[in-house]
C-alpha cells in the first residue's frame, strides 16, 4: 500500500559497504533490518567491523532504552514514533607487553675489553643489558640499557603489539667491543599473562603481556518508526454511535460480526443491530490498526401467543424458568406454557451477551379477548410434513412466514399475502417426527403462533 509517495508495509534493507577507517567513526559499523516501519515493530541488528582474529567487543545503544553487548543483540522493538538513533561502539582488541624481565644471562657477554676473561679469575665485571624487540615488520625498538647487572627488569613498557609476530633479542652493551648477543626469544601471542623463556643456554626470564584496545569505532544510525493509528473509541449509547477519535486515519472499515457494514467508511458507525462492532483503520503513514470490539447486546422479550411463550431465534443458547424454577429441556425459542405464572428466558449470545427477559402469564384475564385475538388454524393434525395453515383475523397484506423445530432451527419461511381467509400450504418435506412451531406476522406486525406435530 502506498501513501504519501512512500511504500511501508514491505520490510526493507539497507545493504551498507563497509570501508574501515581507524580513528574517524564516521563509517557503518552494523546493519540492521527493517530501518523504518509502524509502531511498534522489530528490526535485526549485525555488526560489520570484525577484529581480524583480534578479540572484538560490541557495546550497543539502541535507543529504544535497551542496551547490549555482543555481536548477536536480540531483535529490537521499538513501539515509540520518531526517529530513534542507534549507536554501537566497536573495540577491536589486542596485546601489549608490559614488563620485560631477565632472571639471568648466558656468558657470552664474557671475554672482551669491556669485561675480559682473566686466567685463572674468570669473567670481570657484569654485563650491560638491553633487549631489541622486531615486529612482523622488521620495525624494531631498543630498549634503554642497564648497566653491569646480572638480571635486569624493564616495567610499565605498555608496549602495544599489534604487528605481530616479534622476537625479542638480548644483548650486552660493550662500548668498544661489538655488543655481546645474549639470545633471541621468538614470540607467539596466545593469551594474555606471562610468557616464561629460557634461551641461548642460560638466558632465562619472561615477558608479562596483558589485553587493551587498539581501536574504537564509533557508528551510529537512525530507526524511522512511524505513529501507528489510534484506534480507540467513544460510545455514545444515546444515539447509538460508535466514534473512532483519531482524525487522522485516512481510511476507515467498519465490521460487524466479521462482516464488513456497507457504506461505513467513517469515524462513526451506527451501531443499528446487534453484535460485535470493530474497525479497521489506516493513517497517513500507511500504517494500519485494529480497534477494540465493542459489543452490542439484543434486546428480546417474551411474547405470548394461545399457550406458547417465545423469543427470537437464532441465540447461541436459551434457559427458561418458571416461577424461578428451571424448565428442564427448555433450551429453544419457545417453550409450552406450564400454567399461570412468572416466566423468564435467558439467552447467551457467541459475542458474550447474556440476556433475559420477563412475562407473567395470566390466561383468565385474556381468554375472551384470545378467543377474537388473530389466531393460527393448522390441519390435519399431527401431519406428515404436508399441512395447512389458515390465519384468522389477520390483517391483509403481505405476511411473514416461519416453521422452526423446538431448538430455532429454521425450516421452512414464506412471504403470503393475506387477502381475507387465505390457506397456506407447506410441505416441510423429509423432516425429523416432533413438534415445530408455526409462526406468522401479519402486516400490522400482529404475531400468531400455533405448534404441529410431525410423525
Ligand atoms: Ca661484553
Ligand atoms: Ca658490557
Amino acid at each position: 500500500m502506498e501513501f504519501s509517495g512512500f511504500e511501508v508495509d514491505v520490510p526493507e534493507t539497507f545493504p551498507v559497504i563497509l570501508t574501515v577507517l581507524p580513528g574517524t567513526g564516521s563509517n557503518f559499523g552494523f546493519t540492521f533490518s527493517p530501518s523504518s516501519g509502524c509502531a511498534p515493530f522489530t528490526s535485526t541488528f549485525s555488526p560489520l567491523i570484525t577484529g581480524g582474529g583480534a578479540p572484538v567487543t560490541y557495546d550497543w545503544d539502541f535507543g529504544n532504552g535497551n542496551l547490549f553487548t555482543g555481536d548477536t543483540p536480540p531483535p529490537q522493538t521499538f513501539t515509540q514514533a520518531g526517529d530513534h538513533v542507534v549507536a554501537l561502539t566497536t573495540s577491536i582488541g589486542g596485546y601489549q607487553l608490559d614488563q620485560v624481565e631477565l632472571v639471568s644471562v648466558n656468558g657470552n657477554w664474557c671475554g672482551d675489553v669491556e669485561e675480559p676473561d682473566i686466567p685463572l679469575i674468570g669473567c670481570t665485571g657484569s654485563p650491560d643489558l638491553y633487549y631489541v624487540i622486531t615486529d612482523g615488520n622488521g620495525d624494531s625498538y631498543t630498549s634503554s640499557t642497564q648497566d653491569d647487572v646480572s638480571g635486569a627488569t624493564w616495567s610499565g613498557l605498555g608496549a602495544t603489539l599489534s604487528v605481530p609476530p616479534y622476537s625479542i633479542a638480548f644483548f650486552d652493551e660493550d662500548p668498544v667491543s661489538q655488543d655481546d648477543a645474549l639470545g633471541t626469544y621468538n614470540l607467539t601471542l596466545g593469551v594474555p599473562g606471562t610468557y616464561p623463556f629460557s634461551i641461548a643456554g642460560g638466558t632465562v626470564g619472561s615477558l608479562m603481556i596483558s589485553e587493551t584496545v587498539l581501536q574504537v569505532f564509533h557508528d551510529t544510525d537512525i530507526v524511522q518508526v512511524f505513529a501507528a493509528p489510534g484506534m480507540t473509541w467513544t460510545y455514545d449509547s444515546l444515539s447509538q454511535t460508535l466514534c473512532l477519535g483519531d482524525t487522522a486515519l485516512v481510511s476507515v472499515t467498519w465490521f460487524l460480526d466479521g462482516d464488513t457494514i456497507p457504506n461505513a467508511n467513517g469515524l462513526c458507525v451506527q451501531t443499528n443491530d446487534p453484535g460485535s462492532y470493530w474497525a479497521t483503520g489506516t493513517n497517513g503513514f500507511g500504517c494500519t490498526g485494529l480497534s477494540d470490539t465493542l459489543v452490542i447486546c439484543p434486546l428480546i422479550t417474551i411474547t405470548s401467543d394461545e399457550g406458547i411463550l417465545y423469543t427470537d431465534n437464532g441465540f447461541a443458547t436459551y434457559a427458561w424458568t418458571f416461577n424461578g424454577t428451571p424448565i428442564a429441556g427448555a433450551d429453544g425459542a419457545f417453550i409450552f406454557a406450564q400454567g399461570d405464572g412468572n416466566y423468564e428466558i435467558t439467552i447467551t449470545t457467541d459475542d458474550g451477551c447474556t440476556v433475559n427477559a420477563t412475562y407473567t402469564l395470566i390466561t383468565t384475564s385474556v381468554s375472551i379477548e384470545e378467543t377474537t385475538a388473530a389466531h393460527l388454524i393448522i390441519f390435519p393434525v399431527p401431519n406428515d410434513g404436508r399441512f395447512t395453515v389458515r390465519a384468522l383475523g389477520a390483517a391483509e397484506g403481505q405476511a411473514e412466514l416461519q416453521v422452526m423445530d423446538l431448538q430455532g432451527r429454521v425450516y421452512a419461511t414464506g412471504q403470503p399475502r393475506l387477502a381475507g381467509d387465505t390457506s397456506i400450504d407447506l410441505d416441510l418435506g423429509d423432516v425429523a417426527p416432533g413438534t415445530y412451531l408455526v409462526r406468522l406476522q401479519d402486516a400490522n406486525g400482529t404475531m400468531m403462533v400455533r405448534t404441529i406435530a410431525v410423525y
